[in-house]
């Protein structure tokens, strides 16, 4: 038995490089500036690895931090000598991707006996890759995968494209997964996909916003990552690429777009989660993005899928100034939020996002902005830490059905507002 014990140990081990056992999240509410200093601190100090799942600022939000087995002791003992409000969130990271792991492999077999996709489960990239392609099968004349270039570690990238004709309509740019670990945004992703060819035909204002204009969806903009943080790391949050002189790989890619780069709210440390990159856009998934969205010319909307917090959020994120269109962005955002409320009470805070998360440079919306497209909006999906990126899978379901409100509530806005 206690061989046996060991060989599964061993097959977990090698399945999943990177151990968690015993890990804790611990939720951190600072009562002071001194605090959230002494915080801040800690996240710079390189000899303890500590994986902030949100990150010390002087805001409303508490602050989330992963904490390593071996470092619990002298993490919890400087919370407590700092008499800093904390308690343990998770109490083992490990147990969790254990879970998430089984329920992975009971739904593929399900899958593979009724012969279809579990829309409540987590899904390797492949498979969300030839699911896209089935999608696109059942749908020809609404559907289409365009492939927008190769990622760092050349694996191909496809936008869905959602359109019944015309050329170069006024479209909708949707993309999730740009962070790797945040999981439940692709799952949330494909799920929308599914939806929206569903509807079509069937619900009169999909029916009507895809008579006049299209709808692009990207369901895993950091291919790298997503897989590595299936295979090597869950916790993997950036892309993959290799740093010139740095023994640490991979950009933040929601701090890598020209805007406000290099600004405050991102590292120029290549070891930090949000390493901005060497320069604006040098990161390949992000150049496939802009490129796509510069030679098309005609996006009204852009729409970044992310996890987690419960937040919907506009420009900007480099600076805490007011974007000229904050009245209506935020009036948009509201009741986008509060649809998405009304399915199952689930609440959504509102704001810039340098107001209501944190100041952070160089991201994708604030880009979109800038370039033009007026309606760009942030979602950081459930939940608010209970689970935080390691959210169950039966939670899939109810967070793209939620999310589904909102984004129709934004898409019928832009349709209204692009003719
Ligand atoms: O830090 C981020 O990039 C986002 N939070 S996350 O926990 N998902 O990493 C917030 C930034 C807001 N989003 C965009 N600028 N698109
Ligand atoms: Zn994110």
């Amino acid at each position: 038995m206690k061989g046996l014990l060991v060989i599964a140990a061993f097959f977990t081990a090698a399945q999943s490089a990177k151990f968690f056992a015993g890990d804790q999240v611990l939720r951190i509410n600072a009562e002071s500036e001194e605090q959230i200093h002494l915080l801040q601190a800690l996240e710079k100090q390189e000899s303890i690895e500590l994986d902030f799942w949100l990150s010390p600022v002087s805001s409303d939000l508490p602050i989330d931090v992963r904490v390593p087995f071996a470092s619990l002791p002298a993490v919890k003992v400087f919370l407590e000598s700092n008499n800093i409000p904390h308690y343990v969130m998770i109490k083992d990271v490990q147990e969790l991707l254990e879970e998430e792991r089984a329920n992975m492999k009971t739904s593929r077999l399900r899958e593979s006996r009724t012969k279809s996709f579990d829309f409540g489960a987590y899904h390797t990239l492949e498979e969300i890759y030839s699911w896209m392609d089935s999608l696109v099968a059942g749908h020809p004349h609404l559907v289409t995968k365009v492939p927008i270039g190769y990622s760092y570690e050349k694996r191909p990238m496809y936008a869905l494209k959602f359109s019944t004709g015309g050329t170069k309509r006024p479209a909708i740019w949707i993309d999730a997964g740009i962070h790797a670990r945040e999981w439940v945004s692709s799952a949330t992703a494909v799920w929308t996909a599914n939806k929206i060819a569903a509807d079509y035909g069937h619900d009169a204002s999909v029916t009507c916003l895809l008579d006049s204009m299209d709808i692009y969806l990207l369901i895993v903009t950091n291919p790298d990552g997503y897989v590595f943080s299936y295979t090597n790391n869950r916790m993997w949050r950036k892309t993959r690429s290799v740093i010139p002189g740095s023994a640490c790989r991979g950009v933040d890619p929601n701090r890598n777009w020209d805007a406000g780069f290099g600004g405050p709210g991102a590292s120029q440390n290549p070891c930090s989660e949000s390493y901005h990159g060497p320069r604006a856009e040098s990161e390949v998934e992000v150049r496939n993005v802009v490129e796509l969205i510069k030679s098309h010319g005609n996006f009204r909307s852009f729409i970044s899928i992310h996890s987690y917090s419960q937040l919907l959020m506009y420009p900007y994120g480099y600076t805490c100034a007011d974007a000229v269109d904050s009245v209506e962005l935020d009036s948009v955002a509201s009741s986008a939020a509060r649809a998405l409320s009304s399915v199952y009470g689930t609440s959504y805070r509102v704001g810039s996002i340098c107001k209501i998360i944190y100041q952070a440079s160089g991201g994708s919306i604030d880009w979109s902005y800038n370039y033009g497209i007026k309606y760009s909006f942030a979602f950081e999906l459930r939940d608010t830490g209970r689970y935080g990126f390691l959210l169950p899978a039966n939670q899939i379901v109810p967070t793209a059905t939620e999310t589904w409100q909102a984004l129709k509530h934004i898409m019928e806005y832009v349709h209204t507002h692009s003719f």
